[in-house]
């Protein structure tokens, strides 16, 4: 898909505050500091577009922007971040897997995994709840830069065997834009 134009819409902190259900929904999804805001922006070009932090938890509402007139591009708060209070992050928690069990239009979940540290425990137990939830998703290594070329091969393969059922496995730099056309010609399948 082209991206022609991104516009934020509405952030929501409870499910009763999200947006009618309409145009369907290609989620981000990750830990915190995995980069999601940071591809949001990358792949719609536009600096700025979601915010952005070096310090984790910088996104704390489920944030919806439309693309194309047509379709949501919703940008989550990260999950395993360490610097909350238990009853934040179960509240958290609990407003995660609402939204991604009942929403209805959800047409693709994009699960963001620091390609330094594939396999981790909370990247495999959100695998685990959307291969029960039944939702296609595809797989995105983020900073993709940041590793050596034998480090690259490595993760590559971690990634296939933590997550067989994955649509796909871009690798992706929000700095270099590698991955960038890849993964547009992905989501173009799910945005109908
Ligand atoms: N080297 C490199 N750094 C990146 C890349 N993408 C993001 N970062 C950096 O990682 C940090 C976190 O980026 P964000 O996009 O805010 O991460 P997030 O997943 O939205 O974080 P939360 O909203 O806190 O959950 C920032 O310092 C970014 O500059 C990338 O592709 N390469
Ligand atoms: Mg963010």
């Amino acid at each position: 898909m082209n991206i022609n134009s991104a516009e934020f819409f509405r952030s929501a902190s409870a499910i009763k505050g999200l947006p009618e259900e309409g145009f369907p929904e290609i989620v981000f999804v990750g830990r915190s500091n995995v980069g999601k805001s940071s591809l949001l922006n990358s792949l719609c070009a536009k600096k700025g577009l979601a915010k952005t932090s070096s310090t984790p938890g910088k996104t704390r509402l489920i944030n919806f922007f439309v693309i194309n007139q047509n379709i949501f591009f919703v940008d989550l708060p990260g999950y395993g971040y360490a610097n909350v209070s238990q009853t934040e992050r179960e509240s958290w928690g609990q407003l995660l897997s609402d939204y991604v069990r009942y929403r209805k239009k959800i047409s693709l979940v994009v699960v963001l995994i620091d390609s330094r540290h594939p396999g981790m425990g909370s990247d495999r137990e959100m695998i685990e709840f959307l291969d029960f939830c039944g939702h296609p998703y595809g797989v995105v290594l983020t900073k993709f830069d940041k590793l050596k070329q034998s480090e690259k091969t490595k993760a590559r393969r971690a990634m296939e065997s933590c997550a067989p059922k994955a649509k796909f496995i871009v690798n992706y730099s929000s700095f270099s834009g590698e991955g960038r056309s890849t993964l547009l010609a992905q989501l173009d399948n799910f945005s109908q």
